[in-house]
């Protein structure tokens, strides 16, 4: 069965913008899946590690039949075919593809957490996550994506986080 699935894209190594458009390709190329929504590109600091370069974000909408662990498997390949290093914690990267929200499912294992385990702290994945599904509520406790960004912009601001 389809499941409409949230994915978060980051890229701050080489040209970003044609790494972000590669990926998206690659995704909507990816067996049973296809491509419902994209969000604008964010130029955004950087968050955790802050001495590097700025990042692109971005979040998609996709349909697929796959399961979850056969999309994050699919999603690493991409990752991988795209030249993308294992390297540091927070660290630069190609391209980095995580999967937000899958349907209404709740998994809880380090391998894959959904919803993603940063999601609710991260502007530079709600801010995009909001302009395709602002009414999209969390699984786990039925708040709307809405609702906790507008929680994270009292706290933090917009600062840092530039629509392109
Ligand atoms: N994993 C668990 N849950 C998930 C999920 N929902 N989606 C596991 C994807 N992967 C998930 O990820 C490490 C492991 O997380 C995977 O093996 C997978 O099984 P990784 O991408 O290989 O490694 P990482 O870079 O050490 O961690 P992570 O958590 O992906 O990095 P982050 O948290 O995405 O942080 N600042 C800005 N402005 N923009 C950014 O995009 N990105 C990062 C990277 C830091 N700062 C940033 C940005
Ligand atoms: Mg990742």
């Amino acid at each position: 069965m389809n499941k409409t699935v949230y994915i978060a894209l980051g890229s701050n190594v080489g040209c970003k913008r044609d790494n972000m458009k590669q990926a998206v390709e690659l995704i909507a190329a990816l067996p049973g899946t296809q491509v419902i929504k994209c969000s604008s590109l964010y130029e955004t600091a950087p968050w955790g590690k802050t001495d590097q370069e700025e990042f692109l974000n971005q979040v998609i909408a996709v349909e697929t039949t796959l399961q979850p662990g056969e999309l994050l498997q699919e999603l690493q390949s991409i990752e991988i075919k795209m030249g993308r290093q294992r390297q540091e914690k927070w660290g630069p990267r190609l391209i980095d593809l995580d999967i937000l929200l899958f349907g209404n499912e709740v998994i809880d294992d380090p391998q894959l957490t959904i919803p993603h385990p940063y999601l609710r702290e991260r502007l530079f994945v709600l801010v995009p996550l909001a302009e395709i599904g602002a009414e999209l509520q969390f699984p786990d406790d039925g708040a709307t994506v809405r609702e906790v960004l507008s929680r994270v912009l009292v706290r933090e601001g917009t600062r840092g986080i530039a629509r392109i």
